[in-house]
């Protein structure tokens, strides 16, 4: 039988083509730094992986704007995908469950699927007080990341604050707010960015389901193939004031986009994201394309650090 006939069958049942499924898995191939040869395997990886690894999600203290990224793409169908290649087995957002029998279902899901399952956190987590900043059903943040993330196969913190700490860390952080890693003692896969680009989560879920591993990381726990190069490394906007390399590169329509948002207060120079490559909304734009100034928000304590934003560093 054709590997993943139902899964492409589904898919245009939603009226997607296998074309443009080939299509995202050219880009995500591309994103996880794989050659062209690996198009296929990627492929049939989310189409009929071999396994489902399940995955727990936990939602911390956040905006939700890590979830929205993830379900809000310019794919309709991207919310198919993530859940034909994830066991979703406990994610507060998206599950109908509520109040007592949510808790139930997260401590039945941890029970079941002990050492097995990816735990997927967004938020992060107060720590002074006991941790008494951060409470849901009765319960601190602290207390259910110290139940939950253990008992995981990896911890992947989705977005700058269960990486870093994020906004709540800003100053004064009265409640002691720390990432994930942080507040557990426990080495993190992160994917800072406020909000991340889901393109990075899936990258790394195929990556485990290509190569049984965690993508290799740099010392902030950031898989090299998304945050490997900083951002003015990869813009357009730096052919007007360095030289004509990127109009080769990237082609003089990209080159010519318009001028560098340094003196506006730019922070590309210190920030590592793939933006101006996997950009967002399904490859459409990224922030400096939009002629707006990077802000950093992939980077340990952006808030504090690189605030006032719009000025120059
Ligand atoms: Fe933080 Fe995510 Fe920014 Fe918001 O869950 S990284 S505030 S986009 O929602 O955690
Ligand atoms: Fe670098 Fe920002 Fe200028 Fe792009 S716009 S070249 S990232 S400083
Ligand atoms: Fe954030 Fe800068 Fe990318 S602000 S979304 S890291 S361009």
């Amino acid at each position: 039988m054709e590997k993943g006939k139902d899964f492409y069958e589904r898919l245009e049942s939603k009226g997607v083509s296998r074309r443009d499924f080939m299509k995202y898995c050219t880009f995500l191939t591309a994103t996880m730094g794989l050659s062209c040869s690996n198009i296929q395997n990627v492929a049939d990886a989310i189409a009929s992986p071999a396994q489902r690894p399940p995955v727990i999600w936990l939602n911390l203290a956040e905006c939700t704007g890590c979830t929205e990224s993830l379900l809000r793409t310019m794919y309709p169908w991207i919310d198919e995908l993530i859940l034909e290649i994830l066991s979703i087995e406990y994610h507060e957002t998206i599950m109908a469950a509520a109040g007592h029998q949510a808790e139930e279902n997260l401590h039945n899901a941890v029970k079941k699927y002990k050492g097995k399952f990816i735990c997927v956190v967004e938020g992060a987590i107060a720590t002074k007080y006991d941790g008494a900043y951060g409470k849901v059903g009765g319960k601190t943040f602290l207390d259910i990341a110290k139940e939950v993330c253990p008992q995981a196969a990896a911890v992947v913190c989705m977005g700058t604050c269960s990486s870093f700490g994020g906004i709540q860390a800003a100053k004064p952080n009265p409640g002691g707010y720390v990432g994930v890693g942080e507040a557990l003692g426990i080495k993190t896969l992160n994917l800072p960015g406020c909000p991340p680009n889901p393109v990075n989560l899936v990258g790394t879920i195929v990556n485990y389901l290509l190569l049984g591993k965690l993508p290799d990381m740099d010392d902030k726990g950031r898989p090299l193939f998304a945050y490997g190069k900083n951002i003015h490394d990869q813009c357009p906007r730096r052919s007007h004031f360095e030289n004509d390399e990127f109009v080769e590169e990237f082609g003089s329509e990209e080159a010519s986009m318009g001028y560098c948002l340094y003196k506006l207060g730019c922070r590309g120079p210190e920030t590592y994201n793939n933006c101006p490559t996997a950009k967002f909304m399904g490859g459409t734009n990224w922030p400096v394309q939009a002629g707006h100034p990077c802000i950093g928000c992939s980077e340990p304590d952006f808030w504090d650090k690189f605030t006032p934003f719009y000025e120059e560093m």
